[in-house]
């Protein structure tokens, strides 16, 4: 399988997140897709290249122009407000909750901020719109040549992006590359595509971005959301509003889940999406529904990755692939490249 990797993901690079009142050292580092692409080497299982540069006219296909705006200038007006700021990662301290505005964008820039993301565990660093933005064009790479006849692609990159939404940030999410490599297949002409989430945490963004659309399924199976981040979207009773009712299926599991519950559970999801009749696949890749993961809760073992793989490729669909989660470092590589070794076995 082609691999598109973001040569950039390491100038996002979050020294630390905040976690139940302390600063702590972030998960989401740049280590992680360094060895993914170490282990896709090692098993030669297809060329990596570099994404193409597309404009942010794809980008805002998906996205707010106001929040791209925001992001583009996010880590010049951090310093601006203090030059020692050079030094710190910026986060949030306010937000819009209920019966604020979220229409009037305010002047203060630690006021947007809060306006543009939803917790404090995301740092946003000197690189970050960068990394973010070359992650979107792999992910827009992976989808063109996959329109293009290919069976399948993977956007190698991070930041990740399933909890990002249409006008916000959070989750160590900037930009919503799955939900941009969905968009984009649909404006190839697909008339119907699926958004399959396999990370162990709810994909809010993506449903979010999905949700009162018919065109785009979105199917997630993950942690319980009464017990696990993002604790306020995944529940089961999410089925999609107006003309998107019935596009949106949330498979919520509890903590502990073995990987012979959670494969009965991709198989249903997987069911769905061919009963939807999608033309095109996009996975959110995420491995941290591994048992060594250090922030999540299920036991997948190592080689029940390849038979995910085995599993999404008998759908048949074209695929892009979008790395998501997945922290514990030391067998990130052999975890996601055993899903998409699965994958090209089978397809
Ligand atoms: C809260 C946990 C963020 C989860 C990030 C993730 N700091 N999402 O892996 O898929
Ligand atoms: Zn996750």
């Amino acid at each position: 399988m082609i691999t598109i990797y973001n040569h950039h993901h390491a100038l996002h690079h979050g020294k630390v997140e905040m976690f139940r009142g302390e600063l702590v050292p972030c998960f989401e580092i740049p280590a992680r897709a360094d060895f993914v692409l170490q282990e896709l080497e090692r098993r030669q299982l297809g060329t990596v290249r570099a994404p193409d540069d597309f404009d942010n006219a794809a980008i805002t296909r998906v996205h707010a122009e106001r929040y791209v705006d925001f992001l583009t200038g996010a880590w010049h007006e951090w310093v601006a407000l203090d030059p020692a700021n050079a030094q710190r990662d910026a986060f949030p301290s306010y937000w819009p909750i209920r019966t604020f505005r979220s229409d009037v964008l305010p002047a203060s820039f630690p006021a947007r901020m809060g306006l543009f993301s939803y917790d404090a565990g995301s740092p946003l660093t000197s690189g970050t719109w960068q990394a973010a933005r070359a992650g979107a064009c792999c992910a827009l790479t992976a989808a063109r040549l996959v329109s293009g006849g290919m069976r399948s692609a993977f956007a190698l990159t991070r930041p990740p992006g399933h909890h990002a939404g249409a006008d916000f940030f959070g989750g160590y999410c900037f930009l919503n590359n799955a939900a941009i490599a969905a968009q984009s297949f649909r404006d190839a002409g697909a008339a119907r595509v699926a958004v399959l989430d396999v990370d162990f945490h709810h994909g809010n963004g993506t449903q979010a971005i999905f949700y009162d659309r018919p065109d785009v399924f979105f199917a997630s199976l993950h942690g319980d959301p009464h017990t696990e981040y993002p604790y306020y979207l995944g529940y089961a009773d999410e089925q999609g509003a107006g003309a998107g009712l019935g596009a949106n299926l949330n498979l919520p599991l509890p903590r502990g889940t073995d990987f012979a519950v959670w494969r009965e559970a991709l198989a249903l999801a997987l069911q769905r999406i061919r009963a939807f009749g999608a033309d095109a696949m996009v996975v959110s890749l995420g491995v941290d529904t591994f048992a060594g993961d250090p922030i999540s809760g299920f036991q997948l073992q190592s080689a029940d990755f390849l038979q995910v793989g085995a599993d999404l490729a008998a759908a048949g669909l074209p695929t892009v692939f979008v790395f998501e989660g997945g922290y514990a470092v030391a067998e990130v590589g052999t975890n996601t490249v055993n899903v998409l070794d699965g994958f090209g076995q089978t397809a």
